[in-house]
């Protein structure tokens, strides 16, 4: 059957109506809602990080921008969520680029970053991070909401060297070549299911940053940190880009200082780390300390063996990643 064409006056009554729009003042620009989900489960520290920030920015956005907090990985899955962003199923999300690899290999760089995210924002990192993040997976990269943050190894095997033989332990890609490397035997599983494969034995240990384990009660089933820490935990919050373009000048302006108060905020993570350090002392959480050489080895290791794998998986970007990223 042939589209049936509109006759003349329709045609130009539709012209002159588009012709209206395109040419209202902005003022006519409505509320849009954001839906935002979260990777790390609902009750955890990224969440209440960020649930200020989401009720100040509701409080100064009405009737200009709003965020509707949908949930942690009940609603959408960890290591779905950054598809959920890329086909715009939800507009944004807090999650870390380890569990979206699938769609930006380079995404699992962002971990090893040695500058603040304010310094990132400022030598170009942010710009080719977005080159890479609209182009791959249509997503906004906003801003990265945690800093000065190390990943631990958190063990309950008792061992006196950097050495991981026999031992299981969970991970996500970013943890997963350089416990590998130390010859661990490995389990991907999203923060969800720590605690159940801790208390099953189908771990012995897991990768973690210095903050956050007692969120979901793993200290119980945790006898050891292992120090020093490495890389910088990375938790950023992206939206999806064609909802990123829809928005008006007026509301993308409104984001990016709401984003830019969040980002500014990141100094608090320095003394939630030390807080959190003596918190996993008082548990009865000990510490297996490698210094000197060791200690330097280990850390040195976790860059060589990770950027390694950024560079092999991105021969592209990786090199250009490790330039801006690195001290
Ligand atoms: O689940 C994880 O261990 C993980 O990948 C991660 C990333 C950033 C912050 C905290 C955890």
């Amino acid at each position: 059957m042939k589209p049936s064409k509109p006759s003349r006056p329709i045609a130009l009554a539709a012209l002159a109506t588009a012709a209206a729009l395109a040419f209202a003042p902005s003022v006519q620009a409505q509320e849009t809602t954001l839906r935002l989900v979260s990777a790390f489960p609902e009750n955890g520290n990224y969440v209440q990080h960020i649930t200020p920030w989401m009720q100040k920015f509701n409080a100064e956005g009405k009737g200009l921008l709003q965020i509707n907090f949908i949930g942690g990985p009940k609603a959408i899955p960890t290591f779905e969520v950054g598809n959920a962003v890329k086909t715009g199923v939800v507009d944004m999300a807090l999650s870390a680029g380890a569990f979206y690899t699938s769609l930006i290999p380079e995404a699992d760089a962002l971990k090893l970053a040695q500058i603040s995210a304010v310094e990132q924002r400022k030598n170009g990192a942010y710009e080719l991070i977005n080159e890479i993040w609209n182009k791959k997976a249509n997503m906004q990269y906003l801003t990265r909401v945690t800093d000065y943050t190390p990943f631990h190894l958190y063990i309950n095997k008792k061992i006196d060297k950097p050495d991981l033989t026999g031992i299981k332990i969970r991970v996500t890609p970013i943890y997963r070549d350089f416990f590998q490397a130390l010859n661990a035997n490995v389990v991907t599983t999203a923060p969800g299911e720590v605690y159940t494969a801790l208390e099953r034995g189908v771990v012995d240990g897991y990768g973690w940053p210095i903050h956050g384990i007692f969120d979901l009660n793993w200290q119980e089933k945790t006898k050891y940190r292992v120090d020093p820490g490495f890389y910088n935990a990375e938790v950023t919050l992206v939206m999806n880009l064609d909802a990123y373009k829809k928005l008006s000048d007026k509301q993308r302006e409104f984001l990016q200082r709401q984003v830019l108060a969040l980002e500014a905020r990141n100094e608090e993570w320095k003394k939630i780390n030390e807080a959190e350090a003596k918190r996993q002392a008082a548990a009865g959480i000990q510490t297996i300390e490698f210094t000197g050489d060791v200690a330097k080895q280990y850390v040195d290791k976790a860059y060589e063996v990770g950027w390694a794998a950024v560079i092999k998986a991105s021969p592209e970007y990786g090199p250009k990643l490790k330039q801006v990223l690195s001290r």
